[in-house]
């Protein structure tokens, strides 16, 4: 009987290592694999990516610049209360005869941790608030354009500027949609960021985007160009963006929207002046044919 019981023992351990042997090799094999098939996308998500998307718009350096701006004060302040709080503690703890002082609550000290901390947030909010107010003036553009969030693609409608009456969906592209289905997908760079017709705009062009949707709340956001706006059903949102380089650039529904919401991808070519005309007359071409 116990001869019995180790055999099975045996059995299952052996089996347990070679279980767990697969998985590491296994697991090694996928690493390997993503790390040498997949590559940084320029203009969308790169591999291994810690930090925000390489700026493509001046709104979203200087929302680069808060960012580290931000945290450095945090950093500082991190370091230095937690350095005086710990050095205090081991420094006068009770057991090498350190005694608790009755305090009398002395005003410098009650005045200076209430006046600093509201200079440093004054100094904090004052480069915020410029570069909000900034982020909200979506006046004088020189194009604007509809988003329309539907479950689940973009719909554009250039409503004002050079192309205007131009109007198509924008859908994720069927392979994309074939490789998700699989199960399996192979590494892709552009992985369910490819759609079907992209966004198109002018390099240097004020674009004002107004977001709205059919059916459930979605959100226009654009990592590079530091844009995110919800596109809420009965109601008009706007943002605006000026890109600064040409390009191809990604970005996601980021607004939970249903089954489909990692399906609603945003690509956003934008082209020089002389190439976004030709693309608006071949539209117009396109649309004169139709009829
Ligand atoms: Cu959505």
């Amino acid at each position: 009987m116990t001869n019995q019981a180790g055999k099975l023992l045996g059995n299952a351990l052996s089996r347990f290592r070679s279980v767990t042997a697969t998985m590491a090799l296994g697991s090694a094999v996928w690493v390997m694999e993503a790390a040498h098939a997949v590559n940084d996308l320029p203009g969308g998500p790169a591999v291994n990516q810690l930090n925000f998307a390489p700026p493509a718009t001046k709104i979203a350096e200087e929302q680069h610049w808060l960012h580290w701006f931000m945290m450095a004060i945090c950093a500082v302040i991190f370091v230095v209360v937690f350095g005086v709080m710990f050095y205090s503690i081991v420094k006068h703890r009770k057991s090498v005869g350190h005694k608790a002082q009755a305090l009398s609550e002395p005003i410098w000290v009650e005045l200076g941790w209430t006046i600093i901390p509201l200079l440093i947030v004054i100094g904090m909010a004052l480069p915020a608030t410029k570069v909000l107010v900034a982020q909200k003036d979506t006046t004088n553009s020189d194009l604007t354009i509809k988003a329309t969030g539907m479950q689940w693609k973009w719909g554009y409608d250039y409503i004002k500027g050079e192309g205007e009456g131009i109007s198509f969906l924008s859908t994720l592209d069927n392979s994309h949609r074939e490789m998700s289905n699989s199960g399996n997908p192979p590494a892709t760079d552009d992985y369910l960021l490819k759609v079907d017709n992209p966004l198109v705009v002018p390099v240097g062009k004020k674009i004002r985007i107004i977001t709205t949707a059919n059916d459930v709340i979605h959100a226009f956001m654009v990592p590079a160009f530091g844009i995110k706006q919800d596109a809420i059903p009965g109601f008009v949102r706007d943002t605006w963006f000026r890109a600064e380089k040409t390009g191809d650039f990604y970005g996601q529904c980021a607004e939970l929207c249903g089954k489909e919401h990692a399906y609603m991808p945003i690509h956003v070519k934008v082209l020089s002046a002389e190439a976004y005309t030709a693309w608006v007359t071949e539209q117009q071409k396109a649309v004169v044919a139709a009829k």
